[in-house]
């Protein structure tokens, strides 16, 4: 017989087959083990904000703790320590996204800030009057705004891919937005409202055959699929931290070192320059010359220590098992009678969004954070995609690797819940 530790440490099957051990994996979010009016927590906002490993939060402590300085400045032995770890945060970035270099990795603190910087540098530099940028219909307003603003600023036209009524983009239509007058395609890898993953490896091919850059918009891939920005080819790729198990406030914006150096820098100030007198300012070199001012130190090294623990996890096992509980929970959602699904394509990651005929999106969260069960219900930033289906909003669910079968089955039942209230 074995003794209980050894069982503890053997991997559970899940329900399909796919083997987590997902009961492990839950003792490293202390925030789970919590009730929330009485109920056992179920986080299923994950495409919102990831929960934090105690890993990360030890982390974060420690920095403050143990190692507080200011980076790339001091010759004392803390600012030296602090640069140390930082420095080596953004190497397990780079080996994160498989770029060739560090060079090519840039600390910003997210997503938004990471296409906002392409957009004014990149774009302010290389657009002009008549150009086009093309997006898709099914971005976050991250990835629809700054275009809008380089627009207004250079007199270029935003060009929109549409999707058909699975939630997936119409390639056709993308093949004939292209042309010589593209200068630029921005894309998410999977969209936060519907979970379509885009074939963003077609995407920049055919961009490519234009000579046009891609950057994609990678907030809900990454966390759950291995990213390989050199497989892919793309020129720009950006994520955020803190929905990688990481802290806000900090993220990563891949960008080719050849397309880096052409740019100026997004902003002015401490530690982007190398020489600044009245008359000239030389600039830092890569990826310094994007990162002025003290940056997220503490997030920074929070989103190392959470690249380690997902790599430990396992990114492929993590994904299979998201893929289960995807599949568990459309098709019990869908048996719901007047419950309709919104965001059907084929290609999914963990993300279901749903509208119950006569129920205000809104009704159903405040039921089901009633049962403890945390959700996202609202227009998701993407109001586009809402416009698209003809709905004001939807309710969603998003799972992480820590939810389990049980989190999904709560859910299902709350939906009963929401029905004897609203009928
Ligand atoms: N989506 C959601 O609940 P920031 O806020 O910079 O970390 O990420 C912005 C962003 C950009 N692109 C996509 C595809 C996203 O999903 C998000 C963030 C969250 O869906 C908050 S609105």
């Amino acid at each position: 017989m074995k003794a209980l530790h050894e069982l503890r440490s053997m991997p559970s099957r899940s329900w399909l087959g796919v083997s987590f051990d997902v009961a492990k994996i839950r003792q490293d979010f202390p925030i789970l083990e919590q009730r929330v009016h009485g109920k056992p927590l179920v986080y299923l906002d994950n495409a919102a904000t990831t929960q934090k490993p105690q890993a990360v939060i030890d982390a974060i402590q420690r920095y403050y703790s143990q190692e507080n300085s200011n980076i790339h400045r001091g010759v004392h032995f803390l600012s030296e320590r602090a640069t140390e770890v930082y420095e080596g945060a953004r190497l397990k970035a780079q080996r994160f996204l498989n770029a060739s270099s560090t060079r090519e990795t840039i600390f910003v603190r997210g997503t938004t800030e990471g296409i906002n910087l392409v957009a004014q540098s990149y774009g302010r530099t290389f657009l002009k009057d008549g150009d086009e940028i093309i997006i898709t219909a099914m971005e976050h307003h991250s990835n629809i705004v700054p275009w809008q603003i380089l627009c207004e600023q250079v007199g270029a036209r935003l060009q929109v891919v549409p999707i058909n009524h699975d939630g997936e983009l119409l390639l056709d239509e993308y093949r004939r937005l292209l042309n010589e007058r593209t200068k630029l395609v921005s894309v998410a890898h999977v969209s936060n409202a519907l979970g379509t993953i885009n074939p963003v490896k077609q995407i920049i091919e055919m961009a490519h055959s234009y000579n046009v850059p891609v950057l994609v918009d990678g907030a809900q891939a990454a966390p759950h699929m291995k990213v390989d920005v050199q497989e892919l080819d793309c020129d720009f790729y950006v994520f955020s931290g803190h929905k990688l198990y990481g802290p806000t406030g900090i993220g990563v914006l891949y960008g080719k070192e050849a397309l880096l150096e052409a740019m100026p820098p997004y902003q002015g100030g401490g530690d982007m320059i190398s020489l600044v007198t009245f008359e000239k300012t030389h600039y830092n070199i890569l990826p310094f010359k994007f990162e002025a001012g003290t940056p997220h130190i503490a997030g920074g090294i929070g989103l190392g220590v959470a690249i380690d623990y997902l790599s430990r996890v396992g990114l492929e096992a993590a994904g299979a098992y998201e893929q289960e509980l995807l599949a568990h929970a459309t098709r019990s959602l869908c048996a719901i009678d007047r419950l309709r699904v919104i965001g059907t394509a084929k290609q999914k990651a963990s993300v279901l969004s749903f509208v119950l005929e006569g129920v205000h999106p809104h009704d159903i969260g405040t039921i089901l954070d009633r049962e403890g069960i945390a959700i996202r219900a609202g227009h998701h930033c993407a109001m586009p995609v809402m416009q698209r289906f003809g709905v004001p909003a939807t309710a969603r669910a998003s799972f992480a690797f820590y939810n389990t079968k049980e989190d999904v089955d709560a859910l299902v039942q709350a939906m009963d819940k929401v029905i004897e209230v609203f009928g």
